[in-house]
């Protein structure tokens, strides 16, 4: 073989070697509170003490010592959708001291998660569109021990409630390509592999007001922000939100 043939060679062999491992990069970033954040009142109990204490908290704005927001949905919209796959459960939400664990939970989309119910009263996991507070599922768990698999095949955001106590909330985002994190206890995040190219980031927050902390409390409606993020093969950017 010709010098200059091996040379197009190892070249062809290094392009494709590019293409393959070289074409995605990472985004990460912090979603912080600017300022001091606003007291969260408690939701003062009235039944069922002996299971939820005197006091719930609703979890609507955790915000850490160094500002950092938990629970912000962080996703990426127009990457290039990964296939549907249904997995077996690695997901999952537990009913415990009346409250759900954890209070925001990102899944991908064609996979599934467990409810467990870890309290020795009845619960129930009732699932609403969040875009239109249509009822999604509603899964019964009235004993210690149970666990129900439940399937979530329509990308987006559901809110779920218990009727029966009704401080008790939380959220599954669905993700329709696989891009798409909730910020941790410092409000940072990561996503990894993700193709080149240009992006709108979306940060979802579901919002801290409440009309009434009484009864079944109305909470006001989420915060959404949006950025344009520019993603190259090999690098990391660096994208932060803040909450006000
Ligand atoms: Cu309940």
């Amino acid at each position: 073989m010709k010098a200059h043939k091996i040379i197009t060679s190892i070249f062809a062999v290094l392009l494709g070697f590019g293409l393959a491992y070289g074409q995605t990069g990472t985004v990460q970033g912090t979603v912080t509170f600017a300022g001091s954040a606003p007291t969260m009142k408690p939701y003062k109990v009235t039944y069922n003490n002996n299971v939820c204490g005197n006091e719930a908290s609703l979890d609507r704005l955790i915000v850490s010592k160094g500002g950092g927001v938990e629970y912000a949905v962080v996703y990426i919209e127009g990457a290039k959708a990964k296939p549907e796959k249904v997995s077996p459960s690695k997901y999952d939400i537990d009913q415990k001291d009346c409250a759900y664990h954890p209070h925001v939970l990102v899944v991908n989309h064609g996979e599934a998660f467990t409810v467990t119910n870890s309290d020795p009263l009845f619960h129930n996991v009732h699932g609403y569109f969040a875009s239109n507070n249509e009822t999604a599922f509603n899964i019964a768990e009235p004993v210690k021990g149970m666990k129900v698999v439940q399937h979530v095949r329509k990308p987006g955001m559901y809110m779920m409630r218990c009727d029966v106590h009704p401080w008790m909330n939380c959220y599954v985002y669905v993700s329709g390509d696989g891009f798409a994190t909730a910020t941790d206890k410092e409000g940072a995040f990561k996503l990894a592999d993700v193709p080149a190219g240009k992006y709108k980031i979306v940060m979802w927050h579901e919002g801290w007001g409440t009309k009434d902390i009484s009864g079944k409390p109305e909470f006001s409606k989420p915060i959404e922000e949006t950025q344009e993020v520019t993603v190259t093969a090999g690098k990391t950017a660096t994208v932060d939100f803040t909450l006000k």
